[in-house]
Formats: structure tokens, C-alpha cells, sequence
């Protein structure tokens, strides 16, 4: 998979590049990912890439000289089949891990980083496939979401992580949260680990894990279990914590 990020503030990109699992990921040649500062694209005398916006108001726009040129550039540079440019931007389609898996399928992949108080909207008609959200908030530029993006698609490019069964077991895999994990010692300070995780019992372990997660579910993110499609032994298991909750 190949990765292009146009921004402003190319220096912000070098933490996740130099370290961490998706720079390693890139030293290893599984994922590249190129970051261009969008202001090499200007051609004017003082190197401007915004200006003010018709009808009035405040903030700046970023302008087609340079965002065209730049995005021009890095779709004419890839020889991947397709190409699907993104903005990220708070109007898109709020990031979940069902568009990640989709995007990280996809052969070339360009990010762009908003700034000031937007994009000349000509330059999202011509080029943008998709706008992305990272939630409903607003913050300075686009460059935060796109790290958030970047790192939760490129974890699911194959050889990104080591153990690609960890991916199949986390949260928001199946639509649901994960159950409590433990580690040594068995009792830390009077606290203790539930007796099924030791017991070397799978089958109990497995059914622990599964009510584990429902519950937590069921606790903290209601609103997934709508979406979910439970099986009919989560079902059950899902009665039995509301009963256990009732009793309370
Ligand atoms: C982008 C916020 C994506 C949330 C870009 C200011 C943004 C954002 N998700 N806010 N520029």
C-alpha cells in the first residue's frame, strides 16, 4: 500500500514515521508512505498557498494554486490502478473501523491535510473521493486526523503488525467491546484475577470472555449492540447479564 500526505506541516508527520509500529512497517518496505509539503506546489513570489475568501469573513482559504498542482502531482506519480484521494475534514463520514478495513484493501491512498478556515471547494469537487471525520469536534488542521487514519488503516495492511490474530480479537472487530484482560501476579495488593483465567479451562474461558465483552458492551456502548448481529448464544448470554443486573 502506498500512502501520499499533502500538508502544510510536514515536520509533524516525522514521530510516526521514525518510530512505532507503522515506521517500522515503512523501514520494512510493507507500507510507504511519502509526506509533501503542499507549499512547494506554490508559484508565486512569496511561496503563498491561501488567501482570503470571496463574500467575506474571516480566516483564510486554502487555494487551488497550490492544492491542484499537488494533488495533480502525486496521482500522476503512482502507477497503483486506482487511487482514492481523501480530505480529512470535521463534515465527512465519521471513521470507523469498517471504512478502515475497506481503505486498507486499497492500493494507493492520498491524504489531505486541511487548514485555516477550509479548502476552495473546487479542489474537493475535482479530486476528493471521500471526506473523513475523526469525530465532531473541531481542531486546527487536518494533520492529527490524518495520523489517526494513517496508523488505523496501516495496522490493517498485511505484515504491519506481527500477529494478525490480534486483529480479529480487539474491539470493534465483531461490533462489540473487548472483556478485561489480567497478567501477574495473580493477586496485587488484595486485588485478584477471576478464577476461570486460571482454571485452564478453554471452553469456560472462551463462554468468560464472551459475557465479558457483552457486558462491557451492554455497560459502556449500547448503541454498538444495536448494530451488532449477535448469535443466539449471545443472545442468552446477553439475558443472563441482564438478569444478573436486575438482581443488583
Ligand atoms: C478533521 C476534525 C477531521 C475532525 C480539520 C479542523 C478535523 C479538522 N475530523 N478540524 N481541520
Amino acid at each position: 500500500m502506498k500512502i501520499d500526505v499533502l500538508t502544510l506541516f510536514p515536520e509533524m508527520f516525522d514521530p510516526i514515521l521514525s518510530s512505532s509500529i507503522i515506521g517500522r512497517a515503512v523501514n520494512n518496505g510493507i507500507i510507504q508512505i511519502d509526506v509533501y509539503n503542499i507549499r512547494d506546489f506554490a508559484r508565486n513570489k512569496h511561496k503563498q498557498v491561501d488567501d482570503y475568501p470571496y463574500g467575506g469573513g474571516h480566516g483564510m482559504i486554502l487555494a487551488p494554486q497550490p492544492l491542484l498542482p499537488a494533488i495533480g502531482h502525486v496521482l500522476s506519480k503512482s502507477n497503483a490502478d486506482r487511487s482514492t484521494v481523501i480530505y480529512m475534514s470535521p463534515q465527512g463520514k465519521v471513521l470507523n473501523q469498517d471504512m478502515a478495513r475497506c481503505l486498507a484493501q486499497e492500493p494507493h491512498i492520498v491524504v489531505l491535510c486541511g487548514h485555516y478556515e477550509g479548502v476552495d471547494q473546487r479542489v474537493i469537487d475535482k479530486f476528493v473521493d471521500i471526506e473523513i471525520s475523526i469525530g465532531d469536534y473541531v481542531l486546527t488542521g487536518g494533520e492529527i486526523p490524518t495520523m489517526v487514519l494513517v496508523d488505523c488503516v496501516a495496522r490493517l495492511v498485511p505484515g504491519v503488525l506481527g500477529n494478525p490474530e490480534s486483529i480479529k480479537d480487539e474491539s470493534f472487530s465483531r461490533g462489540l467491546l473487548e472483556y478485561p484482560q489480567y497478567t501477574r501476579p495473580q493477586e496485587y495488593e488484595g486485588y485478584t484475577v477471576p478464577e476461570v483465567l486460571l482454571s485452564g479451562n478453554h471452553r469456560e474461558i472462551e463462554r468468560w470472555r464472551l459475557k465479558e465483552s457483552l457486558r462491557n458492551t451492554l455497560k459502556k456502548r449500547p448503541d454498538l449492540l444495536k448494530e451488532a448481529e449477535l448469535l443466539p448464544h449471545e443472545i442468552e448470554l446477553l439475558r443472563e447479564i441482564q438478569q444478573e443486573m436486575d438482581v443488583l
